[in-house]
């Protein structure tokens, strides 16, 4: 008999949620920010042990939508939240309490899953700060020293269903390669890019030659306006080729073999509030309009 479960890994932006994500599975997968939002589609990991295979779906940061790519952020929140079989709540220790999820989250509904609140960072916090959590069920872990993480874990296997295993059990993600090129390019932009820049670029992978080496990847770095197309090049190309090597080194470490990455910039006009650019940058469910 095997069990297999999944686990949505929500919260505020910026909580640690896609830290845990690559702690559970041992690899970089997620991309990680110090800025806020950096997440904006789902990703999906997946572990398993034994008899149990466990489905972490790290979900972008649930706030209250100003425009249409963070309605979309916040509808695939949402979604993951009403298919999840546990719903990990994360929250900063050091802001303790973590505020009500169904109010935070403006579910409709209450959730079919249980919730548990985890809370993260703990190593920024003094242990003598923990108590103050108990008795309840709440967990406390550091995605970056370890510390709680096989509790965590064993929370989560405790609510996987009796289920055959959704994934081959060497599979550690169900998304495509060209996927995660494209976030790795975006987290290069998040770190080299100042100010609403990194907010206002998306990525799109759309020509992967694998048979090729060094494996040829063709990509596209989308800003809104031209303006931010020369700040993206930077002086002399400068930036647009720190962005291209911190991203190399990231696709290549997943793929196992040299890359070449072959980067153009281009203007997308407002992509951030149209429809269709957001359906061609692979939001499935657009919300018609932000309802405050
Ligand atoms: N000290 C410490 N920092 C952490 C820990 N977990 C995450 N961080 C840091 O917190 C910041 C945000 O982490 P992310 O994992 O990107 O947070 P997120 O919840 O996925 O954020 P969004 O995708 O923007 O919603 C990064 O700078 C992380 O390095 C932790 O356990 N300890
Ligand atoms: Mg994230």
């Amino acid at each position: 008999m095997t069990r297999c479960g999944t686990i949505a890994l929500v919260g505020q932006p910026n909580a640690g949620k896609s830290t845990l994500l690559n702690a559970v599975v041992g690899q970089h997968l997620a991309i990680v920010s110090p800025k806020p939002q950096s997440t904006r589609l789902p990703v999906t990991g997946v572990r398993t042990d034994g008899d149990t295979q466990l489905v972490f779906v790290d979900c972008p940061g649930l706030l209250e939508p100003d425009y249409l790519l963070q309605g979309a952020m916040h509808a695939a929140a949402v979604e993951a939240i009403h298919d999840a079989d546990l719903i990990a709540y994360l929250h900063p220790l050091a802001d303790f309490p973590a505020p009500d999820l169904a109010s935070l989250a403006r579910l409709d509904r209450p959730p079919r899953a249980p919730v548990v609140t985890v809370y993260t960072k703990a190593d920024l916090v003094g242990p003598s700060a923990h108590p103050l959590i108990r008795p309840s069920d709440a967990l406390v872990l550091s995605a970056t020293t370890g510390d709680g993480v096989d509790a965590f874990l064993a929370r989560c296997r405790d609510h996987a269903p009796e289920s055959p295993f959704h994934y081959p059990a060497d599979e550690i993600s169900t998304q495509p390669l060209r996927f995660f090129v494209a976030e790795y390019l975006r987290e290069a932009a998040f770190d080299l890019l100042e100010e609403e820049l990194p907010y206002a670029l998306a990525c799109e992978v759309d020509e992967f030659r694998e048979a090729e080496t060094p494996v040829y990847i063709r990509t596209t770095l989308f800003v809104e306006r031209d303006s931010q197309k020369g700040m993206v090049v930077g002086a002399g190309g400068r930036t647009i080729k720190a962005i291209g090597t911190r991203a190399r080194q990231a696709a290549e470490a997943l793929v196992g073999r040299p890359v070449y990455l072959d980067l153009w910039v281009k203007v997308l006009p407002k992509w951030r509030s149209r429809r269709e650019a957001l359906t061609r940058l692979g939001f499935r469910s657009v919300p018609k309009e932000i309802t405050a």
